[in-house]
Protein backbone atom coordinates (compact mmCIF):
# COMPACT_ATOMS: atom_id res chain seq x y z
CA UNK A 1 0.00 0.00 0.00
CA UNK A 2 1.02 3.31 -0.49
CA UNK A 3 1.48 5.64 1.96
CA UNK A 4 3.19 9.34 2.45
CA UNK A 5 4.05 11.13 5.78
CA UNK A 6 2.70 14.82 5.49
CA UNK A 7 4.58 17.33 7.99
CA UNK A 8 3.28 20.83 8.46
CA UNK A 9 6.57 22.01 7.13
CA UNK A 10 9.03 20.61 10.01
CA UNK A 11 12.52 19.62 9.13
CA UNK A 12 12.76 15.80 10.45
CA UNK A 13 16.84 15.87 10.26
CA UNK A 14 16.06 14.61 14.19
CA UNK A 15 14.73 11.22 12.67
CA UNK A 16 16.30 10.74 9.41
CA UNK A 17 17.93 7.73 10.78
CA UNK A 18 14.67 6.55 11.05
CA UNK A 19 12.99 7.33 7.80
CA UNK A 20 14.47 4.77 5.61
CA UNK A 21 12.62 4.93 2.21
CA UNK A 22 9.36 6.22 3.76
CA UNK A 23 8.19 9.06 1.34
CA UNK A 24 7.93 12.52 3.40
CA UNK A 25 5.91 15.60 1.85
CA UNK A 26 5.05 19.02 3.49
CA UNK A 27 1.28 19.72 3.01
CA UNK A 28 -0.41 21.86 0.32
CA UNK A 29 -3.85 22.09 -0.07
CA UNK A 30 -4.52 20.25 -3.04
CA UNK A 31 -3.28 17.00 -1.38
CA UNK A 32 -6.29 14.51 -0.67
CA UNK A 33 -5.80 11.01 1.04
CA UNK A 34 -8.53 7.78 0.92
CA UNK A 35 -6.98 6.81 4.37
CA UNK A 36 -5.54 9.44 7.53
CA UNK A 37 -3.66 7.53 10.18
CA UNK A 38 -3.34 10.28 12.79
CA UNK A 39 -0.76 9.18 15.63
CA UNK A 40 0.32 11.25 18.84
CA UNK A 41 -2.15 13.69 19.31
CA UNK A 42 -6.28 14.11 19.09
CA UNK A 43 -6.86 17.83 19.09
CA UNK A 44 -8.12 19.29 15.86
CA UNK A 45 -5.62 22.58 15.83
CA UNK A 46 -2.70 20.52 16.71
CA UNK A 47 -2.95 18.61 12.90
CA UNK A 48 -3.09 23.18 11.64
CA UNK A 49 -4.03 23.17 8.03
CA UNK A 50 -3.71 19.45 7.75
CA UNK A 51 -7.04 19.60 8.94
CA UNK A 52 -8.32 20.13 5.87
CA UNK A 53 -7.19 16.59 4.80
CA UNK A 54 -10.44 14.82 7.43
CA UNK A 55 -12.78 16.25 5.19
CA UNK A 56 -11.79 14.99 2.13
CA UNK A 57 -10.51 11.31 3.58
CA UNK A 58 -13.21 8.65 3.97
CA UNK A 59 -11.58 6.89 6.53
CA UNK A 60 -9.40 8.46 9.72
CA UNK A 61 -7.73 6.77 12.09
CA UNK A 62 -6.73 7.90 15.09
CA UNK A 63 -4.58 6.05 17.72
CA UNK A 64 -3.07 8.48 20.50
CA UNK A 65 -2.62 8.91 24.39
CA UNK A 66 -2.77 12.30 25.63
CA UNK A 67 -5.36 13.95 27.88
CA UNK A 68 -9.04 14.51 25.71
CA UNK A 69 -9.48 18.50 25.69
CA UNK A 70 -11.19 20.42 23.40
CA UNK A 71 -11.59 19.77 19.28
CA UNK A 72 -11.31 16.70 18.97
CA UNK A 73 -10.55 14.97 16.01
CA UNK A 74 -13.06 13.38 13.99
CA UNK A 75 -12.30 9.27 13.11
CA UNK A 76 -14.18 6.18 12.01
CA UNK A 77 -11.84 4.36 14.57
CA UNK A 78 -10.48 6.14 17.48
CA UNK A 79 -8.31 4.49 20.57
CA UNK A 80 -7.00 6.90 22.64
CA UNK A 81 -5.70 5.42 25.85
CA UNK A 82 -3.97 7.41 28.18
CA UNK A 83 -2.55 4.68 30.39
CA UNK A 84 0.67 4.01 27.48
CA UNK A 85 4.05 6.05 27.44
CA UNK A 86 3.97 6.48 23.64
CA UNK A 87 1.88 5.80 20.75
CA UNK A 88 4.97 3.63 19.71
CA UNK A 89 4.13 1.53 22.43
CA UNK A 90 0.58 0.56 21.86
CA UNK A 91 1.76 -0.17 18.42
CA UNK A 92 4.35 -2.26 19.45
CA UNK A 93 1.62 -3.95 21.84
CA UNK A 94 -0.68 -4.36 18.84
CA UNK A 95 1.62 -5.60 16.38
CA UNK A 96 4.64 -7.55 18.45
CA UNK A 97 3.49 -10.93 17.22
CA UNK A 98 3.31 -9.82 13.45
CA UNK A 99 6.73 -7.50 14.57
CA UNK A 100 8.22 -11.20 15.27
CA UNK A 101 7.47 -12.86 12.24
CA UNK A 102 9.06 -10.21 10.04
CA UNK A 103 12.55 -10.46 8.68
CA UNK A 104 15.68 -9.37 10.50
CA UNK A 105 16.33 -6.10 9.10
CA UNK A 106 12.88 -4.98 8.45
CA UNK A 107 11.80 -5.96 12.54
CA UNK A 108 15.04 -4.16 13.65
CA UNK A 109 13.48 -1.13 11.39
CA UNK A 110 10.27 -0.87 13.03
CA UNK A 111 11.48 -1.84 16.88
CA UNK A 112 13.92 0.93 16.44
CA UNK A 113 11.80 3.31 15.38
CA UNK A 114 9.20 2.04 18.27
CA UNK A 115 11.84 2.32 20.59
CA UNK A 116 12.64 5.77 20.11
CA UNK A 117 9.09 6.88 20.66
CA UNK A 118 9.95 5.50 24.47
CA UNK A 119 13.24 7.29 24.59
CA UNK A 120 11.42 10.18 23.41
CA UNK A 121 8.47 10.38 25.62
CA UNK A 122 10.17 8.97 28.83
CA UNK A 123 13.22 11.76 28.11
CA UNK A 124 15.42 8.50 27.76
CA UNK A 125 13.87 6.98 30.74
CA UNK A 126 14.48 9.14 33.05
CA UNK A 127 10.28 10.97 32.95
CA UNK A 128 8.10 10.33 36.15
CA UNK A 129 6.48 7.55 33.63
CA UNK A 130 9.45 5.48 33.19
CA UNK A 131 8.14 2.32 34.83
CA UNK A 132 8.34 -1.54 34.81
CA UNK A 133 5.74 -1.75 31.82
CA UNK A 134 7.80 0.51 30.06
CA UNK A 135 11.36 -0.85 30.73
CA UNK A 136 9.65 -3.76 30.10
CA UNK A 137 8.35 -3.04 26.51
CA UNK A 138 11.90 -1.51 25.64
CA UNK A 139 13.40 -4.78 26.42
CA UNK A 140 11.49 -6.75 24.09
CA UNK A 141 12.22 -4.58 21.44
CA UNK A 142 15.59 -4.44 22.07
CA UNK A 143 15.10 -8.46 21.48
CA UNK A 144 14.08 -7.41 18.44
CA UNK A 145 16.42 -5.61 17.32
CA UNK A 146 16.47 -2.12 18.16
CA UNK A 147 19.68 -1.09 19.67
CA UNK A 148 19.40 1.09 22.75
CA UNK A 149 23.29 2.72 22.61
CA UNK A 150 22.86 4.04 19.06
CA UNK A 151 19.53 4.94 19.12
CA UNK A 152 20.44 7.01 22.22
CA UNK A 153 23.25 8.87 20.19
CA UNK A 154 20.83 8.91 17.39
CA UNK A 155 18.10 10.51 18.50
CA UNK A 156 19.73 12.82 22.05
CA UNK A 157 23.35 13.06 20.70
CA UNK A 158 22.89 14.04 17.58
CA UNK A 159 22.59 18.03 17.50
CA UNK A 160 24.67 20.60 15.56
CA UNK A 161 26.49 23.20 16.90
CA UNK A 162 24.64 26.08 16.13
CA UNK A 163 21.71 23.93 18.49
CA UNK A 164 24.41 24.00 21.63
CA UNK A 165 24.65 27.74 21.16
CA UNK A 166 21.14 28.57 20.75
CA UNK A 167 20.26 26.39 23.48
CA UNK A 168 23.41 28.56 25.75
CA UNK A 169 21.75 31.77 24.86
CA UNK A 170 18.47 29.98 26.07
CA UNK A 171 19.86 28.56 29.11
CA UNK A 172 20.85 32.18 29.40
CA UNK A 173 17.72 33.92 30.43
CA UNK A 174 17.04 31.90 33.54
CA UNK A 175 14.94 33.20 35.42
CA UNK A 176 13.22 31.82 38.87
CA UNK A 177 10.56 32.79 40.89
CA UNK A 178 8.90 31.52 44.28
CA UNK A 179 11.80 31.01 46.26
CA UNK A 180 13.24 29.35 43.02
CA UNK A 181 10.48 26.76 42.75
CA UNK A 182 9.46 28.30 39.62
CA UNK A 183 11.77 28.66 36.28
CA UNK A 184 10.70 30.55 33.47
CA UNK A 185 13.24 30.19 30.19
CA UNK A 186 12.56 32.23 26.80
CA UNK A 187 13.82 32.35 23.00
CA UNK A 188 13.55 34.93 20.14
CA UNK A 189 13.42 34.61 16.91
CA UNK A 190 17.09 37.08 17.12
CA UNK A 191 18.22 34.21 19.05
CA UNK A 192 17.39 31.93 16.32
CA UNK A 193 18.50 33.83 13.65
CA UNK A 194 21.45 34.58 15.11
CA UNK A 195 22.39 30.61 15.65
CA UNK A 196 20.72 29.96 12.31
CA UNK A 197 18.59 26.81 13.48
CA UNK A 198 14.64 26.66 13.49
CA UNK A 199 13.06 26.72 16.86
CA UNK A 200 10.93 24.00 16.42
CA UNK A 201 13.56 21.84 14.88
CA UNK A 202 15.47 22.26 18.10
CA UNK A 203 15.16 19.37 20.98
CA UNK A 204 12.76 21.01 23.59
CA UNK A 205 15.48 23.32 25.84
CA UNK A 206 13.03 22.21 29.07
CA UNK A 207 15.26 19.36 29.16
CA UNK A 208 18.28 20.94 30.29
CA UNK A 209 16.85 22.81 33.05
CA UNK A 210 14.29 20.35 34.53
CA UNK A 211 17.49 18.73 36.74
CA UNK A 212 17.58 22.44 38.48
CA UNK A 213 17.91 21.93 42.24
CA UNK A 214 14.61 22.66 44.22
CA UNK A 215 12.24 23.71 40.95
CA UNK A 216 8.75 22.41 41.00
CA UNK A 217 7.70 23.66 37.48
CA UNK A 218 9.33 24.80 34.13
CA UNK A 219 7.64 27.46 31.95
CA UNK A 220 9.70 27.89 28.10
CA UNK A 221 8.64 30.81 26.25
CA UNK A 222 9.69 30.18 22.54
CA UNK A 223 8.95 32.51 19.59
CA UNK A 224 8.55 30.87 16.35
CA UNK A 225 7.13 33.36 14.01
CA UNK A 226 7.27 37.46 14.59
CA UNK A 227 5.35 37.91 17.83
CA UNK A 228 3.70 34.18 17.58
CA UNK A 229 5.03 31.73 20.79
CA UNK A 230 4.33 28.39 21.43
CA UNK A 231 4.84 27.71 25.85
CA UNK A 232 5.93 24.75 27.00
CA UNK A 233 4.84 23.79 31.07
CA UNK A 234 6.44 21.00 32.76
CA UNK A 235 5.44 20.34 36.62
CA UNK A 236 5.28 17.22 38.43
CA UNK A 237 3.07 19.56 41.27
CA UNK A 238 0.83 21.60 39.03
CA UNK A 239 -1.48 19.30 36.66
CA UNK A 240 -0.16 21.85 33.88
CA UNK A 241 -2.57 20.06 31.06
CA UNK A 242 -5.39 21.59 32.87
CA UNK A 243 -3.31 25.17 32.90
CA UNK A 244 -2.35 24.88 29.56
CA UNK A 245 -5.98 24.55 28.59
CA UNK A 246 -6.73 27.81 29.55
CA UNK A 247 -4.85 28.99 26.67
CA UNK A 248 -6.40 26.42 24.51
CA UNK A 249 -3.59 24.13 24.50
CA UNK A 250 -3.24 20.68 26.41
CA UNK A 251 -0.91 17.63 26.85
CA UNK A 252 0.01 15.65 29.85
CA UNK A 253 -0.37 16.09 33.35
CA UNK A 254 3.47 16.85 33.90
CA UNK A 255 4.00 17.64 30.37
CA UNK A 256 1.69 20.31 28.13
CA UNK A 257 1.72 23.42 25.77
CA UNK A 258 0.22 26.15 23.96
CA UNK A 259 0.42 28.40 21.74
CA UNK A 260 -0.19 32.61 21.82
CA UNK A 261 -0.09 35.58 20.12
CA UNK A 262 1.44 38.72 21.14
CA UNK A 263 4.52 40.65 22.69
CA UNK A 264 7.11 38.12 24.91
CA UNK A 265 7.04 40.47 27.95
CA UNK A 266 3.23 41.30 28.25
CA UNK A 267 3.30 36.82 27.61
CA UNK A 268 5.75 36.47 30.13
CA UNK A 269 4.10 38.62 32.74
CA UNK A 270 0.65 37.49 32.25
CA UNK A 271 1.66 34.03 32.27
CA UNK A 272 3.86 33.93 34.87
CA UNK A 273 1.28 36.15 36.88
CA UNK A 274 -1.17 33.43 36.63
CA UNK A 275 0.88 30.36 36.85
CA UNK A 276 2.13 31.74 40.23
CA UNK A 277 -1.39 32.23 41.69
CA UNK A 278 -1.96 28.43 40.52
CA UNK A 279 1.04 27.55 41.94
CA UNK A 280 0.34 29.15 45.47
CA UNK A 281 -3.11 27.42 45.43
CA UNK A 282 -1.78 23.83 45.40
CA UNK A 283 0.97 24.66 47.42
CA UNK A 284 -1.45 26.05 50.11
CA UNK A 285 -3.78 22.68 49.65
CA UNK A 286 -0.79 20.68 50.06
CA UNK A 287 0.61 22.28 53.03
CA UNK A 288 -2.88 22.08 54.77
MN1 LIG B 1 3.63 11.10 22.72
Amino acid sequence: MDSLIVTDGDDLALFEHLLADAQVQPYHPEMSFATLLILDCNNIARLGERKDLLDKASQVYLIDHHEVEVGLIPAQYSFIEQSFVSVGAILFEALEDQLQGLPPDVRTYLASCLYTTILNDTNTFTNGNTTATVLDQAARMAALGANPSLLHRQYFQNQSWQEIRYTGEVLGTTQVYENGKVLLIYSTLQMAEDNDIIPADVLNVTRWVQGVRGIEAVIFIREESPGYFKLSFRSKKVDVSRFAARYGGGGHSNASGCHLQGELNQIKQMILDDFIQVYREIDAQQAQ
